[in-house]
């Protein structure tokens, strides 16, 4: 039984116990309503309490349940709380630390509640793809009023419990205990051990909106806000019926809306995903309790864009930071940019001035790696050759206390090769932040042969202090993201000699969901970047083809936005991109050189092969063990390559679409003799999958 119940004199207390958030699976369930029947069954027992063991009241329904016959074993939610409904005795919640999604609302059916400060209150279930489906739509606008449910429902975001319980009206919260909570609770029950007759929430009306467009209002806010996303829209809907629909009449209009976006694939997504995060930071190898090293200081080698804004998130979490450089110009332009990056935060009201004032306050600079001797961490940030890392390598070597971690941000070397310019192997790991790297969350973390286990132990839980995504990958060339990467973008290429034009491309991939196309990106980042990476590839790699239409584009200076021109025409000052006929003229001469009769290509055939080149680069780094897990790779696409999140990352899409599906269009893009031919042939673990019926995640 995950639910214990207990007497304290005459008041029995029912404690929800399903570690770790008291998730409200099955056998939850069966105690709660188990406990109120012998509660009701002892003349004894004047009131009830109940409460939530540990470091939650509780985290919601267990949503690994969801698509289970479990989910709707009887009792299920709905028979919780109305089984709490029909109480006859007073029911008072005790609520702590946590209240979510199916626990907030077996709270609200509680004829009181009574809660710890600092406790978060939140109805999540829209960041799950569904909606609050257990009455948290129709209880919440009764005891809040709809603005601030309607706020809190269409977000998903957490609200303090002192906060809610000082708005004015509200009647969520009958008191806020400080000290001790079980004690307050007990106190309070046996205070409303006579009342009669019960308040019941469900009884109350919701108080209306002070504005009656409030529901328009907020549908239009959220049109381009929750695009590829039925949830947000489907919570405004209930919320309204929580205003014009008897209470019974809304829980089943809310129920049917729960039915429909639990079988979603969006919301099967969106829960691969919350899975997939911290799945993530789990090392099979690496015990739980392995010791962690100190990381007390920390020092960034390289004050250029990626050192300032790895930098930036150490001070953030509020641990000191020393930039080193090789010249004190370099180390004045660099601050220069973290501190107007700051400043920018605190001119849009992001940031306090006084947090901004704390947060410099940690940061030192040097020009002398005397100064950072004794650091726990040293991130290298510098130039990208492998020369300059040896130099790097070396020096920190020398230098740099015995036990530290020496981490390089390399986006594409050997980590291994670097790990070798030291007599301490084991304790170099690589750190591939994301540019920029104080936003993006996700963090490869390059795992070498020798990396020692404390190390990766280490480097994951500072990941979660400074908020990352921290994904392990083995050491190969483009790591996870960049290797997939580099299909994808070799597949836009092709498009464009069969026949598709840039802005075709992107559009289809925008329609898929990308927040921007290949090409649209190219400019934004640069084209110059992938242009240096194929021309080493070019004598690396002689077989693997690219398009030369990108080496062109790139000889007559269009390097992207920051040179005016790229894929596309701009304006000056303007980012709107501007089909070029420049780049029209050099595409349709390539297609004349390679005797190339463009045709028209189908959107779903851009989709197809930019995403599906990636699956197929994904099974062989699965294979290679270079990944873990398939979610590691979602994640990584999910946090670190704008994948859009409601398809769940290129694998879980791919499993979306059928693994057999995917191999028969694998297939038939093999038939292309444009295209690369030999590539295509499906990895030998997805056609095995397949084969099988079976899927990667
Ligand atoms: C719902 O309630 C639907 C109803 O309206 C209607 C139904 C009909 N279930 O985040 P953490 C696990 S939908 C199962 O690292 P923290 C999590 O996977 C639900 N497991 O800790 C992890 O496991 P592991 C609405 C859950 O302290 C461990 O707990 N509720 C659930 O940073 C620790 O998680 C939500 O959406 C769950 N509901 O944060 C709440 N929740 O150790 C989602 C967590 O094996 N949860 N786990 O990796 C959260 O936001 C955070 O987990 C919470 C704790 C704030 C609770």
């Amino acid at each position: 039984m995950s639910a214990t119940y207990e007497l304290h004199g005459d008041v029995a207390v029912i404690t929800l116990n399903n570690p770790p958030v008291n998730g409200l699976g099955h056998a939850t369930r069966s105690g709660v309503v188990e406990g109120l029947a012998k509660a009701h069954a002892d003349a004894t027992v004047k009131a009830v309490v109940i409460t939530g063991a540990g470091k939650a009241f509780s985290g919601g329904a267990d949503i690994r349940e969801f698509n289970t016959p479990k989910a709707s074993a009887k009792p299920d939610l709905h028979d919780v709380n109305t089984a709490l409904d029909n109480a006859t005795k007073p029911v008072v919640a005790a609520i702590h630390s946590v209240a979510m999604g199916g626990g907030l609302e077996l709270a609200l059916s509680c004829n009181y509640r009574v809660v710890a400060p600092g406790a978060q209150i939140a109805l999540p279930e829209v960041k799950l793809g569904i909606l609050p489906g257990a009455g948290g739509t129709q209880r919440l606008p009764r005891v809040l009023g709809v603005e601030t449910s309607l706020n809190m429902i269409v977000s998903g975001e957490p609200a303090k419990s002192e906060a809610l319980a000082k708005a004015a009206g509200q009647k969520l919260f009958d008191r806020v205990i400080e000290g001790d909570l079980l004690q307050g609770a007990l106190a309070f029950a046996r205070e409303v051990a006579a009342a009669k007759p019960l308040p019941r929430v469900r009884d109350l009306k919701t108080p209306p909106p002070a504005s009656a467009d409030i529901f328009e209002t907020t549908r239009a806010a959220l049109k381009t806000k929750a695009r590829g996303f039925p949830a947000p829209l489907r919570c405004v809907d209930a919320v309204e019926a929580a205003l014009n629909k008897g209470f019974d009449d809304g829980i089943e209009f809310e129920r049917q809306q729960f039915e429909f976006l639990v079988g979603t694939n969006e919301s099967k997504a969106l829960r691969h995903a919350f899975f997939g995060e911290r799945t993530a930071s789990k090392l099979p190898d690496v015990p739980e309790d392995t010791p962690l090293r100190k990381i007390e200081k920390v020092a960034v080698i390289g004050a250029g864009t990626m050192g300032g804004g790895i930098s930036m998130n150490f001070l953030n979490a509020g641990i000191p930071v020393t930039i080193l450089e090789t010249k004190q110009e370099f180390l004045d332009r660099g601050l220069g940019v973290l501190r107007k990056n700051y400043e920018a935060q605190v001119a849009k009201g992001k940031l306090k001035q006084e947090v901004l004032d704390k947060r410099l306050a940690l940061l030192t600079s040097t020009l002398d790696y005397a100064a950072i001797a004794d650091a726990d961490l040293v991130i290298e940030a510098v130039y990208e050759d492998i020369a300059v890392k040896e130099q790097v390598f070396k020096k920190l070597d020398e230098v740099v206390r015995q036990g530290a971690i020496l981490a390089s941000n390399t986006s594409t070397l050997d980590v291994d090769k670097i790990a070798s310019f030291t007599k301490r192997p084991q304790d170099v790991v690589g750190l591939h932040f994301f540019s920029p790297a104080n936003v993006m969350r996700l963090l490869e973390v390059v795992r070498g042969k020798a990396t020692a286990k404390d190390v990766m132990a280490t480097v994951m839980n500072v990941a979660k202090k400074i908020k990352k995504v921290a994904v392990v990958s083995g050491v190969c060339d483009g790591f996870i993201g960049n290797r997939m990467l580099e299909q994808y973008t070799r597949q836009a290429g092709f498009l464009l000699e069969e026949g598709a034009s840039p802005q075709q491309v992107d559009k289809a991939a925008e329609a898929f969901g990308f927040a921007m196309g290949p090409f649209r990106v190219g400019d934004l980042a640069g084209n110059d970047v992938g242009w240096y990476i194929r021309k080493r590839r070019y004598t690396e790699k002689p077989n693997l083809r690219y398009t030369k239409i990108g080496d062109v584009v790139c000889e007559r200076g269009r390097f992207g936005q920051k040179t005016g021109k790229g894929w596309y025409d701009y304006e000056a000052g303007k980012r709107e991109p501007i089909p070029s006929a420049e780049v029209q003229q050099i595409i349709e001469d390539e297609r004349k050189a390679r005797g190339i009769t463009p045709r028209q290509i189908s959107d779903e055939e851009i989709v197809g092969r930019l995403v599906f080149s990636m699956v197929n680069e994904g099974a062989k780094i699965l294979e290679e063990g270079i990944a873990l897990r398939a979610s590691d790779i979602d994640m990584v696409y999910l946090t670190g390559y704008g994948f859009p999140l409601f398809r769940g990352g290129p694998m879980f899409h791919a499993d979306t679409t059928g693994l057999a599906k995917v191999v028969a269009l694998m297939k038939d893009y093999q038939k292309n003799p444009n295209d690369d031919t030999a590539f295509w042939e499906p990895a030998p673990l997805l056609a095995k999958l397949a084969a099988e019926g079976k899927t990667f995640n």
